[in-house]
C-alpha cells in the first residue's frame, strides 16, 4: 500500500496535528476564507505542475471564493446519488478522471507571529487535498467534513506576504466512506485560518460539566499548560486544570431551558471562552435520560444544505436552522450523515437542540456488491475509521448539546466499527453511542432502527420483538436497550403520512423514546430551464449519467427553507402540550416537556360559529408539572344554533430566544355544536344538463363542467417510487384513463337522475354513479350521489372525487372546515376546523417534483369566487358531511406529467375536485405504506351536496 498515491492511501497523513477541540481563543488567527487562485483539472496528472511555488504564475486563473463547492461556481456540474458510487467499486482506487481543482491565495502574515507556532487549519474539505506554504508540502488530509490541522511554523516567513497553495481532488480513499445521500460537491467548503500558538497557549480543553440532583460536578482538563487557571466567575469558581469542583445550585442545561454558563480557561499568553451546560445523559433502567428525565426525541436529520452554496452554509444559514426548528417544536438532531459546521452546535448549545453527532462515514453502496470489501470489515481501512472519529470526539467533546456518538450511517458491519465505539466510549464515557446497521445492537448502547413500521415499534414498545442477529447475549442486552428511529417518516414530497400513530406509540410506551424525520431539507439546487426559468434541480437536471433522480429532494423545508405542510404537520404532532376535550367538558391540558412547567405559556381561547368568532378569551391554568396534567371547565357554552368550536392556544407568555411572546406552541379544539340539519327548499327550476354526457352545464349563469366521477390523483411519491408501489398498480388497472359511459338520464318526482358508469379499458369493473338532481329556491341545486362499484376490485384506489370545470377567471376559494393547509386522511393533524380564504394559486404546494397536493380536509362548504360574473358555492349539507377539496388551474394529468413546477402552465379553465373519498399518502417512498385505516378501496360512498351561485 505504500506505493499508493496520498489521494488513494486510507491511512491518515502523519503530518495532520492531533485533534482538538473547537473553540474561541483570544490568540491571534487569520482567516484565509476569501477569494483565492483557482484552476480545475480533469485529473490529477493535468493539473498544473509547480503551482505550489511561489514563483508560479496564476495571473491567468480565475477566483473562486472559499468557503464554496466548485461545482455551484460553474466547473464542473453537481452529481446526486443515494446509494451508488458514482464510480467503480475499486477500493481504494478512483477513476483516473478525477477532478482536482489548484487553489492560491497570499496571506500577509504580522511579523508579531514570529517566534511562535504557527497553525493551519481547515474544518472541511471535501474530498481530499495537499497543501504547501511558500513552496513547502505541509501534509494532506482526508476526512471532508472533519477537521485537519497543520503545524506550519517552520515555513511560514511572519512579517511577509506567504503563498498557501491547496490542491484538491474530487475522488479519493476517502471518497469509500462518504457515500451519504446527497449531492457530490467538491471544494474547499469551509472555513480555513491562519492560527498563531502563543507559547504557554492552550492546546486543548476537556470540560466535565454533569448535573446530579440539584448540583453540578465541574472540571476542566487543559492540555498544554498545567498552569492555566479554570474560571467559572457567575459560580465564584477559580481552580486548576484537571481540579474537580461540586458546585451547589447549579441550573441544569436541556434542550427546553438551555442554560449555558461562561467558563474561562486562562493562562498567561491566551484566554479561552467556552460556554459550558451541565447535564448528565444516563441510559438507566433501560431508558435515555439527560438530568435523570426520560428524553423524547422529537427530531429531525439535517444535511448541510442551501440552494446556492450546497454545503458550504453561512452563519446565518445554520441560524435559520436552528430558529425554524425552535419553532416547530423541534429538540433533537441528528447530524446526518457527519459533523456539522462546528457553529452550528454552538447554536444547539446556545438555543436548546439535543444533538446526535455522526462521524463522516457511510459506506452504503457496497451493499450493490453484496458488501465485498467493505472498509468497516477491513484491516486496511482501520486507521482511516478510527481518525475520523477521533477527530469528531475531540473537535466536539465540550458542547452540552451533544447527548451521543454517532459511528455513522448504512455502513454494514464490521470490526472497524469496534475501534469506532471503543474510542468514544473510552475518551468519553459520558455520551451513549449510537449506530443503527449491527443486527444484534452490538457497537451501539441504544436500539435503534430506521423507518420500523408502526406495528413493530408497538412490539419494540413492549419489549416483545423478535430476536435479532446471532449472539443471543448480545441481543439479550439489545432488549433492555431504549429504542430511537434515527430515520422515520420520509418527508418526500406529499407526506409523509402517519406521524400522529408513531407519535401516540412513542408517548405510549416509555421505551420508545422518539426519533428523527427523514429528513429536514430537499437538497434542490436553484438552477434554470432554457427559457431562463427558475427551478430547483434535482438528480438528472445536471446531465449525470448515473442519478436517483429528487430522492435527494425529501424535506421538510423546501430547498428555500419555506416551511412544507409536513413541517406543519410535524409540529403539530409533537407539540409538547396537549388541549383536547368534549362538548360536556373538562378541557384538558398535559405537560409533555420533561422539565419544564408551563408558566411560560398562555393559554388563549375563543369560540367560533360556523367560523366567525363569538366570544374569546384567556384561561388560568395551574402549574402542571412535567408529566401532568389539569382539567379545567370549558370556559364557553354553544346554544346549538350553529355549529360552535372552542380552540385553545398555548403560546409563549413572553420572548424566548428563538421566537417572539405570543408565537404558538400547541393548540387543541373541542366541539361545542354540531351542526344543525340544513332545510332545502325544493322549488320548480330549469336544470342545465347535457344529456349526452350527464353533466351540469351551467349554474345561474356560471359556465360549470361536470362533474365526473374521478378516482385517480397525481402519483405523490409515496404513491410511486417503489417498484410494488400503489401508482403502479392504479396505472396498471387504468385510473388514470377512466371512461364514462351515461347509462340513462331519468326524470323522477321534479328531479333528474343521472346514472354514469365509469370504468378503464380492456377491464370489466367499474364504477356505477349516481347522480340526482333536484332544484332548489334561490336558483341552487341539490346533488345526491351515490357511488357503487361493480365487478371484481383488488387494490387500493387514490381518490373518489367529484370532478369540475369552472370559468378560469375565478381565482379566490373562502372555505369552512379543515385548515389553513393542505391535509390528507393521514396528515390532518395540523388542520384545524375554521373559516379560511385562498387565492387559487395560494393552495397549490410547490413539491420539487409536482404531485398531487393542495387538498384542503374535513370541507363543510367553499365558495369559488373572482372574476367579473357569479361564482359557485358548493356545500356538504347532510349532518356531519364534510368533503376533501382541491381547486387548481391544471389538471392531475398535467401534474403528473410535470418535472419541475415551471412546467405547470394554467390552462383555460380551474379545476374542482369534491372528494367523497380520498387515500391517506402513508411514507412508502422510504418506509411503510397508507396505514389501514387510512386506506380506500372500491366501496359503496355517497354524498348530498348543495350548489348555489356565490
Ligand atoms: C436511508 C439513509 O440512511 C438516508 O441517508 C437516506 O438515503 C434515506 O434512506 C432515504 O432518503 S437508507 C434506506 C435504504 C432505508
Amino acid at each position: 500500500m505504500t506505493s499508493l498515491p496520498y489521494h488513494e492511501d486510507p491511512l491518515p497523513d502523519a503530518r495532520m496535528l492531533p485533534p482538538r477541540a473547537a473553540v474561541t481563543s483570544d490568540a491571534p488567527r487569520l482567516s484565509l476564507n476569501g477569494q483565492w487562485r483557482f484552476d480545475l483539472a480533469a485529473t490529477v496528472a493535468e493539473a498544473p505542475a509547480g503551482f505550489s511555488d511561489p514563483g508560479f504564475d496564476d495571473g491567468g486563473w480565475a477566483e473562486l471564493p472559499v468557503p464554496a463547492h466548485w461545482q455551484l461556481h460553474g466547473y464542473g456540474r453537481p452529481a446526486y446519488t443515494n446509494v451508488r458510487y458514482p464510480f467503480p467499486i475499486d477500493p481504494p482506487h478512483v477513476p483516473t478522471e478525477n477532478p482536482t481543482g489548484s487553489y492560491r491565495r497570499t496571506i500577509a502574515v504580522p511579523a508579531g507571529w514570529a517566534g511562535g507556532r504557527v497553525v493551519l487549519r481547515f474544518e472541511g474539505v471535501d474530498s481530499c487535498f495537499a497543501v504547501w506554504v511558500n513552496g513547502h508540502e505541509v501534509g494532506t488530509a482526508q476526512g471532508s467534513r472533519l477537521p485537519a490541522e497543520f503545524d506550519v511554523t517552520e515555513v511560514v516567513r511572519p512579517g511577509e506576504d506567504n503563498l498557501v497553495a491547496v490542491r484538491v481532488h474530487q475522488w479519493s480513499a476517502g471518497s469509500y466512506l462518504e457515500d451519504q445521500d446527497m449531492w457530490w460537491m467538491s471544494g474547499i467548503f469551509r472555513d480555513v485560518a491562519l492560527l498563531s500558538r502563543p507559547d504557554g497557549g492552550v492546546d486543548d480543553v476537556y470540560v466535565h460539566a454533569g448535573y446530579y440532583g440539584g448540583a453540578g460536578r465541574f472540571r476542566v482538563d487543559v492540555d498544554g499548560a498545567p498552569q492555566a487557571r479554570v474560571l467559572l466567575p457567575e459560580l465564584g469558581v477559580d481552580v486548576a486544570p484537571g481540579e474537580e469542583v461540586r458546585l451547589e445550585a447549579v441550573q441544569p442545561w436541556s434542550a427546553e431551558v438551555p442554560r449555558l454558563y461562561d467558563v474561562q480557561v486562562v493562562t498567561d499568553t491566551e484566554r479561552v471562552d467556552l460556554r459550558v451546560g451541565f447535564r448528565t445523559v444516563r441510559i438507566a433502567d433501560g431508558l435515555l435520560t439527560v438530568n435523570g428525565n426520560r428524553v423524547l426525541l422529537r427530531g429531525v436529520n439535517r444535511h448541510e444544505f442551501h440552494p446556492d452554496r450546497g454545503r458550504a452554509v453561512t452563519e446565518q444559514d445554520m441560524l435559520d436552522d436552528v430558529l425554524l426548528m425552535k419553532r416547530h417544536n423541534i429538540n433533537a438532531v441528528r447530524t446526518s450523515h457527519y459533523p456539522p459546521h462546528p457553529r452550528f452546535l454552538d447554536l444547539c448549545d446556545e438555543y436548546g437542540l439535543y444533538v446526535v453527532d455522526e462521524c463522516d462515514f457511510e459506506t452504503h453502496g457496497f451493499e450493490h456488491v453484496g458488501w465485498r470489501r467493505n472498509p468497516t470489515d477491513d484491516p486496511t481501512w482501520a486507521e482511516a475509521l478510527a481518525d475520523r472519529m477521533r477527530r469528531m470526539v475531540e473537535r466536539d467533546k465540550n458542547h452540552a448539546s451533544v447527548i451521543m456518538w454517532s459511528l455513522g450511517n448504512e455502513s454494514g458491519t464490521g470490526r472497524n466499527l469496534a475501534l469506532m465505539y471503543g474510542y468514544a466510549k473510552d475518551r468519553d464515557p459520558g455520551r451513549p453511542v449510537h449506530y443503527e446497521r449491527a443486527p444484534d445492537g452490538r457497537w451501539s448502547d441504544v436500539y435503534s432502527r430506521m423507518y420500523a413500521p408502526h406495528d413493530e415499534v408497538e412490539l419494540i414498545g413492549r419489549r416483545e420483538e423478535p430476536a435479532r442477529g446471532v449472539d443471543p447475549v448480545q441481543d439479550a442486552a439489545r432488549r433492555e436497550s431504549p429504542f430511537v428511529l434515527c430515520e422515520y417518516g420520509h418527508a418526500m414530497g406529499n407526506g409523509p403520512g402517519g406521524l400522529t400513530e408513531y407519535q401516540q406509540l412513542f408517548e405510549a410506551h416509555p421505551r420508545c423514546q422518539g426519533g428523527f424525520i427523514w429528513e429536514w431539507i430537499d437538497h434542490g439546487i436553484r438552477t434554470r430551464d432554457a427559457q431562463g426559468r427558475e427551478f430547483y434541480g434535482y438528480g438528472g437536471d445536471f446531465g449525470e449519467e448515473l442519478h436517483d433522480g429528487n430522492f435527494v429532494a425529501d424535506g421538510l423545508l423546501f430547498p428555500d427553507r419555506t416551511p412544507s405542510p409536513g413541517l406543519h404537520e410535524f409540529a403539530k404532532v409533537i407539540e409538547p402540550v396537549r388541549i383536547s376535550g368534549a362538548a360536556d367538558g373538562p378541557l384538558r391540558i398535559t405537560n409533555l416537556y420533561e422539565a419544564r412547567d408551563l408558566a411560560h405559556l398562555r393559554f388563549t381561547w375563543t369560540a367560533e360559529e360556523e367560523g366567525a368568532e363569538v366570544a374569546a378569551g384567556e384561561l388560568d391554568v395551574p402549574s402542571v408539572a412535567p408529566g401532568g396534567s389539569v382539567e379545567l371547565d370549558l370556559p364557553a357554552k354553544a346554544d346549538g344554533g350553529a355549529e360552535t368550536w372552542l380552540t385553545v392556544r398555548a403560546v409563549l407568555a413572553a420572548d424566548e430566544p428563538w421566537a417572539k411572546a405570543g408565537h404558538e406552541i400547541a393548540w387543541g379544539q373541542v366541539r361545542l355544536a354540531e351542526r344543525p340539519p340544513a332545510e332545502a327548499i325544493r322549488a320548480d327550476g330549469p336544470i342545465a344538463l347535457d344529456p349526452v354526457r350527464g353533466v351540469l352545464t351551467g349554474l345561474a349563469g356560471l359556465a360549470v363542467d361536470g362533474p365526473r366521477l374521478d378516482a385517480w390523483r397525481a402519483p405523490t411519491d409515496n404513491d410511486r417510487i417503489r417498484p410494488d408501489a400503489a401508482a403502479v398498480g392504479w396505472q396498471a388497472i387504468g385510473l388514470d384513463r377512466l371512461r364514462h359511459r351515461v347509462q340513462d338520464v331519468r326524470h323522477e318526482d321534479g328531479s333528474i337522475v343521472v346514472r354514469t358508469r365509469t370504468a378503464p379499458a380492456a377491464l370489466d369493473v367499474g364504477l356505477l354513479t349516481t347522480m340526482r338532481w333536484t332544484p332548489l329556491a334561490g336558483a341552487g341545486l341539490q346533488l345526491d350521489v351515490s357511488v357503487q362499484p361493480e365487478g371484481e376490485w383488488t387494490g387500493s384506489l387514490p381518490r373518489l372525487g367529484l370532478l369540475w370545470s369552472l370559468p378560469a377567471d375565478l381565482d379566490t376559494v373562502t372555505w369552512y372546515g379543515g385548515g389553513p393547509g393542505e391535509a390528507y386522511p393521514d396528515t390532518r393533524a395540523a388542520a384545524r376546523v375554521g373559516r379560511f380564504t385562498s387565492s387559487i394559486d395560494a393552495l397549490q404546494t410547490p413539491y420539487v417534483m409536482p404531485q398531487e397536493n393542495g387538498r384542503r380536509t374535513d370541507v363543510r362548504w367553499a365558495e369559488i369566487t373572482g372574476g367579473s360574473g357569479t361564482g359557485l358555492r358548493v356545500a356538504a349539507e347532510d349532518g356531519p358531511a364534510t368533503f376533501g377539496l382541491t381547486v387548481r388551474r391544471w389538471t392531475s394529468a398535467d401534474l403528473a406529467a410535470a418535472r419541475h413546477p415551471v412546467d405547470l402552465v394554467p390552462g383555460d379553465r380551474v379545476w374542482l375536485t369534491v372528494d367523497l373519498a380520498h387515500r391517506g399518502v402513508g411514507t412508502a417512498s422510504c418506509g411503510p405504506d397508507v396505514l389501514p385505516q387510512h386506506e380506500l378501496y372500491a366501496e359503496p360512498a355517497s354524498l348530498r351536496l348543495v350548489l348555489t351561485p356565490a
